[in-house]
């Protein structure tokens, strides 16, 4: 990174250097929001500068650049990284990686490098020492595998397998493939899929088909690990959420959407996603005084002053996709185009 082009000023490795910086603390919990603001000003004045830095000292004279960046300066320019850049660079290695776990959040992350883990293998330690939940572990234990994206080719043989066994369940049941599948993404980090069934011919629905497809699939061997399981199995709306294996490949992550009939095209919107797709379309809702969720389009939702619903209201759209675009007034967008 040397060797700035004609677009770059000649400060602009120097200037990364602080973009790094900035990154890095960033989730540090000892690193407030004014320091991370110093870097991210830092960089920006160091870029403005038309001539070339030779010093820390030279640099303190820039406006934006507090003293107390002189020594690091130095350090980058002498090309002697800091003590404290070294621990920092571990802790962000180890907190990072640890943020991979399944079930581990960003927070967990911190607190368990705190606590003195390093390693994943630190975390998996037989005694369990950082008490991590069965699921946690199980994300540790597959840590490699479900780290690794999911090729479309492979998406399609496991949704094929998972539709074949739940149509062989119920033969009217409704079973999509989700997420970033559905959005046409070439990989994607687990499968997901929606499950109903039409009950107004028959009044047959898909309720306690969720847990014969679990079941058998983890008979065949298909299914290897339970994550989350749905509060009653029965329900019409029901989560479930694991891990399957084809064989001789890789453990993935699967998830498993059942909801009532009438919400089918509301939850296809919000399980198609992506997530900040859904945020911004709820907010376009909102802003017409509606009320968007997996279940459906309400009108007459009464908000409180903490924005939170006091009323249910009244559901507008809901059984297909383009019901609700075409309430909302939206052009139709096809999952391939829901970015944000
Ligand atoms: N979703 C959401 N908000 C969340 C989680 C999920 O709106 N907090 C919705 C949008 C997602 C969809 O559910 O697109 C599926 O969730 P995934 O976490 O499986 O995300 P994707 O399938 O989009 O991506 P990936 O390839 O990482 O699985
Ligand atoms: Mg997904
Ligand atoms: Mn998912």
């Amino acid at each position: 990174a040397h060797d700035g082009t004609a677009a770059e000023g000649p400060n602009e490795w120097l200037a990364s250097k602080f973009d790094e910086m900035y990154n890095m603390y960033t989730g540090a919990k000892h690193k407030n929001h004014f320091q991370l603001r110093g870097y991210m000003l830092a960089a920006a004045a160091i870029r403005r500068t038309t001539w070339l830095i030779k010093s820390g000292d030279e640099a303190a004279k820039i406006k934006g650049i507090g003293e107390g960046f002189k020594t690091r300066i130095d350090e980058f320019l002498q090309g002697r990284p800091g003590r404290l850049f070294y621990d920092m660079d571990e802790q962000m290695q180890a907190t990072q990686a640890f943020a991979k776990i399944y079930g581990v959040g960003k927070n967990l992350a911190y607190d368990l490098y705190q606590k003195g883990a390093r390693t994943i293998a630190d975390l998996g330690a037989p005694s369990n020492p950082y008490n991590l939940s069965g699921g946690q572990q199980i994300g540790i234990q597959l840590y490699d595998d479900l780290n690794t994206r999911i090729p479309r080719a492979e998406g399609k043989s496991i949704h094929d397998l998972v539709r074949a066994e739940a149509i062989r369940i119920e033969p009217k049941l409704w079973i999509e493939i989700m997420g970033s599948y559905r959005r046409g993404q070439e990989n994607s980090g687990d499968v997901d899929f929606l499950i109903t069934r039409d009950p107004s011919v028959d009044g047959i629905t898909h309720a306690g088909v969720l847990r014969k497809l679990v079941q058998n699939l983890m008979d065949q061997g298909f299914i290897t690990h339970e994550l989350s399981q749905p509060h009653d199995w029965s329900e019409l709306e029901a989560k479930w959420m694991g891990i399957c294996r084809l064989e001789n490949g890789l453990y993935r992550r699967i998830d498993i959407l059942c909801i009532p009939f009438e919400s089918w095209g509301a939850s296809l919107i919000y399980f198609t996603g992506n997530d900040i797709f859904n945020r911004s379309m709820r907010l376009y809702a909102r802003k017409q005084g509606l009320s968007l969720n997996q279940r459906g389009l309400y009108k007459g939702v009464i908000r409180g002053k903490d924005g939170l619903k006091m009323t249910e209201g009244e559901i507008v759209a809901s059984r297909t996709e383009q019901d609700i675009f075409e309430y909302l007034g939206l052009r139709w967008r096809p999952p391939h185009q829901r970015r944000p």
